[in-house]
């Protein structure tokens, strides 16, 4: 069986940049903590690979009317084709940050269905998504935080090897 790579792989999509600064802060935090990560753009991601990751942290933004970032647009496609087997990515773990606004009715639309998606083809999440709001006082960071310290209290347990 191929080996997975020991190393956190952050992806991430964003239309106006919050994104990338979320996944960048995601990065910084698991190097600070000994974890070895790289952040890449979801688009520069070859999505056929998925199943060969170990562990994949998603940080994803909403954009237009519930829409996903256009470098999201292939890898999203990618992931909806009707062929691809129920148990594709299981042993594979994962975990989704959404950056949104509740003040739009498809409020992390983007986070939400790429978390059922990505379950729904056997991947086991470490812990549950978070949301980011800009409606929040301190805007998505005020969700971010709280949600990286599980991750890494869940992450640790789930495979120490990492740190
Ligand atoms: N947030 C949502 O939750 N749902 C939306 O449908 C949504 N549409 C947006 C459309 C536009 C034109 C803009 C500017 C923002 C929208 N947002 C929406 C809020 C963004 O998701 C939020 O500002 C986020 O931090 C942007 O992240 P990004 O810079 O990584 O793209």
């Amino acid at each position: 069986m191929e080996k997975k790579p020991a190393m956190l792989l952050i992806l991430y999509a964003t239309q106006t940049g919050n994104a990338l600064d979320a996944a960048e802060r995601i990065g910084r935090d698991a190097e600070r903590r000994g974890c070895a990560a790289s952040v890449s753009s979801i688009d520069d991601f070859d999505a056929s690979s998925l199943p060969h990751r170990d562990t994949v942290i998603f940080v994803v933004s909403t954009t237009g009317q519930g829409d996903t970032p256009d470098s999201m647009k292939l890898f999203w496609k990618y992931l909806l084709q009707r062929n691809i087997a129920k148990n594709w990515l299981e042993g594979v773990h994962y975990a989704v940050f959404g950056l949104g606004d509740s003040g739009y009715q498809k409020y992390n639309f983007v986070a939400k269905k790429l978390d059922r998606r990505i379950s729904d083809l056997g991947a086991t999440a470490i812990v549950e998504r978070g949301l980011g709001d800009d409606q929040h006082p301190s805007g998505y960071e005020g969700a971010l935080d709280p949600w990286m310290s599980s991750l890494w209290i869940m992450l640790y347990q789930i495979n120490p090897k990492f740190f």
